[in-house]
């Protein structure tokens, strides 16, 4: 299994500059480059990456996606004076010329093309590459909004040339809308293109009607072009999420790629002059790790836009630092997505129905009562009390923005926090197959857990017998709650009582909101501490007489032979519940019975992973090895191995996880995927 982070970063991309005024190019500077640098340096991430060197990209491989007139008219600009540059430059839409221009983008297209090759061959999971000029919004023959090569199509293009790749999925969290790669790749399914963007319903550069939610894709092609247009400024961190719980992720994981790379504007974060909008740094360390998650890992991160330097290089440094494997860090602020994010995931949820098996219940009927077309509803929706306050222009406003990247970015990025896993192991036959990194804990002395036990724990521990296996638990445990290690593994025999007694002892050294994942049929023990703890129990019958509390939720299971429900509850379900809660500490148990897979418990490890600053406790009751190591691995943060064939979900499961989410989202925010009523 290939592990490590590349980075790909060559200071001659930053000689690349705009030599005439030009109030629309002139904030695609060099310093973009070389700040981000500086950042990721001043962390301590350079020195723990793989460092690749960038390359020209050849003139066949930028001939793999652009024309041979475009790349001609390129090569004519290096030997060009000012006024050459200026004229060739106005030809094009927000572009310009400098006579290493050229040489850089080529340089742009190599680095590209090393990270994949990086990745691909297995000298490293994943990586970054540093680059400028950018490439998603540049076309077969033009150059458009400062990219002259399409450096990730070209990428992908060449991915599926020579490793012989049949799904690839580019993420594009840009701001912009890369209509670039949209028609490089409309008619082709073998890519999966996905990009949100600002639009405010068209009026928004570039202004295309082909930028909006109904462009899927054209013939063999269809289904494979996600846009999600944003039609307000100011969106934030939960609407980002949603757009990953409710339109990204179910497809993703239906389309199973065998390469991610991201068209990586960070223009959509926090203070960015071009995007308006609100998400914190933190957030792109969310959206990495959940992408992580795919592809066996292999993910390749490609610089696009970016304009606030200090956001940019925050952002960057918060996606290499997740790449490498740090824990995530808790995300800030209310989770709730505003009404105008729900209803442009709505929309594109609907558009792509007759696509994707996991979109294949969707509820349409919305769709009759109105246009399809979101400008229509533009002036129907103006509803200031649930909508975020807009636009970020006043003075006060960019100072607090300062302010905040200033303070809140050195206090999570700094220090840098070692990924450790804890576990007590009962065999030594078993011990060997645990990833090497996992430190293994000596049991808590008895006399102290029976101390414990007596004085705050009694009414749960009744048996000798249980008592001696908290021993391991609260060993591992204690590991956890002093933050010597990020997340641990206990055997137990009786689940439930562990988990009874964990809940109870993470509540009583202070924290205060705990996550609790149960999986498999075990009467759990209903806790005191309403309102601290979360349960989600995920079992095949319903124990009825907690449903009252708001902190039990109770999602009755039963994985099918064939059916991939899983995705749906995940994703549908437990991850939204579980950021609306945010959790400081989260524990999943796996009871008997469980009505899930191996690799379905794991992918759930590996996700919930991003909650909690990578906080988990993992009780396992049954000595499955099997179990504990995929375990093991998923809290180490290995990938989770691939799932097969999809096969669709079936009706009933998604019903029961509708009737919940109507149930449960005006507690949980996240859950909200649609606008009642149509509108
Ligand atoms: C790569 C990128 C933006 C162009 C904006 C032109 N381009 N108004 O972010
Ligand atoms: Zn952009």
């Amino acid at each position: 299994m290939a592990s490590g982070t590349a980075l790909i970063y060559d200071e001659e991309m930053t000689t690349h500059k705009l030599l005439w005024n030009d109030p629309i190019c002139d904030i695609e500077v060099p310093e973009r480059l070389s700040s981000s640098y500086e950042q990721l340096k001043c962390y301590h991430l350079v020195e723990r990456c793989v460092r690749v060197p960038a390359r020209e990209g050849s003139e066949e491989e930028i001939l793999l996606v652009h024309s041979p007139e475009h790349l001609e008219v390129a090569k004519s600009t290096q030997t060009m004076d000012e006024e050459e540059l200026k004229r060739v430059s106005a030809n094009y839409d927000a572009f310009f010329f400098h006579p290493s221009t050229y040489r850089c983008a080529r340089l742009a297209v190599g680095a590209s093309l090393q990270l994949v090759d990086s990745v691909m061959s297995g000298k490293v999971c994943n990586g970054m590459a540093l680059v400028r000029p950018p490439g998603h919004h540049s076309q077969r023959s033009a150059a458009n909004g400062f990219c002259l090569f399409n450096n990730v199509a070209i990428a992908a293009e060449y991915a599926k040339r020579k490793y012989g790749l049949q799904r690839i999925l580019i993420v594009d969290w840009d701001v912009h809308h890369g209509q670039g790669t949209q028609y490089i790749f409309e008619e082709d399914p073998s890519v999966l293109y996905f990009s949100w963007h600002r639009y405010e319903h068209q009026k928004f550069w570039p202004s295309l009607k082909e930028s909006d939610y109904d462009a899927v894709g054209l013939g063999r092609g269809k289904g494979s072009n996600i846009n999600l247009p944003w039609n307000k400024v100011g969106m934030g961190n939960s609407d980002y999420l949603a757009a990953f719980f409710h339109v990204l992720l179910p497809m993703a994981f239906e389309f199973d790629p065998e390469l991610v790379l991201v068209s990586s504007g960070y223009d959509s974060g926090i203070g960015d002059p071009e995007g308006q909008m609100n998400a914190t740094p933190d957030v792109f360390a969310h959206l990495t790790h959940f992408l992580m998650q795919l592809a066996n890992g292999k993910l390749c991160v490609i610089l696009e836009g970016g304009y606030h330097l200090k956001s940019l290089s925050e952002s960057v440094c918060m996606t290499v630092k997740t790449l490498l494997g740090d824990p995530v860090p808790q995300i800030s602020g209310e989770m709730a997505p505003c009404l105008s994010a729900i209803e442009s995931i709505q929309n594109v949820r609907a558009a792509h129905k007759p696509y994707w098996k996991c979109l294949m219940y969707e509820d349409t009927s919305f769709l009759q009562n109105l246009s399809t077309k979101s400008h229509l509803l533009e002036k129907a929706n103006t509803n200031p009390s649930t909508e975020h306050e807009s636009k970020i222009t006043s003075k006060d406003e960019m100072v607090k923005v300062e302010r905040f990247l200033e303070l809140h970015m050195k206090n999570i990025l700094f220090p840098v926090p070692p990924i450790k896993t804890a576990a007590t192991i009962e065999s030594k036959a078993s011990a060997h197959l645990l990833p090497l990194s996992i430190r293994v804990v000596k049991e808590m002395d008895m006399n102290e857990v029976k101390a414990l036990v007596s004085a705050f724990y009694a009414d749960l521990v009744k048996e000798e017998e249980t008592l001696l296996s908290l021993g391991s638990m609260l060993a591992v445990l204690d590991k956890i709650l002093t933050k010597q290690v990020c997340t641990g593994i206990a055997e137990s025999p009786t689940a439930s009582v562990s988990v009874a007694v964990a809940l109870r002892h993470s509540v009583r050294f202070g924290f205060q909101r705990v996550l609790c994942i149960f999986v498999g049929d075990r009467e759990i023990i209903p806790n005191t501490e309403d309102g601290r703890i979360l349960m989600i129990h995920v079992c095949e019958k319903q124990q009825s007489e907690k449903t009252n509390s708001k902190h039990y939720i109770s999602l009755n299971w039963k994985e099918g032979a064939e059916g991939n429900d899983f995705f749906s509850a995940v994703f549908g379900f437990i991850l939204p519940v579980a950021y609306s809660y945010q959790a400081n500490l989260t524990v999943i148990a796996v009871g008997p019975n469980k009505s899930l897979g191996i690799n379905e418990i794991s992918l759930l490890f590996g996700l919930l992973r991003g909650l909690a600053e990578s906080r988990i406790l993992a009780v396992i009751e049954n000595t499955e090895i099997n179990l504990m190591q995929s375990v093991a691995k998923a809290l180490v943060g290995d990938p989770t191995p691939d799932f097969g064939v999809y096969a669709p979900p079936t009706q009933e499961k998604v019903h029961k996880i509708k009737i919940l989410r109507d149930q449960l989202q005006q507690e949980w925010k996240m859950l909200q995927c649609s606008v009642k009523n149509g509108i």
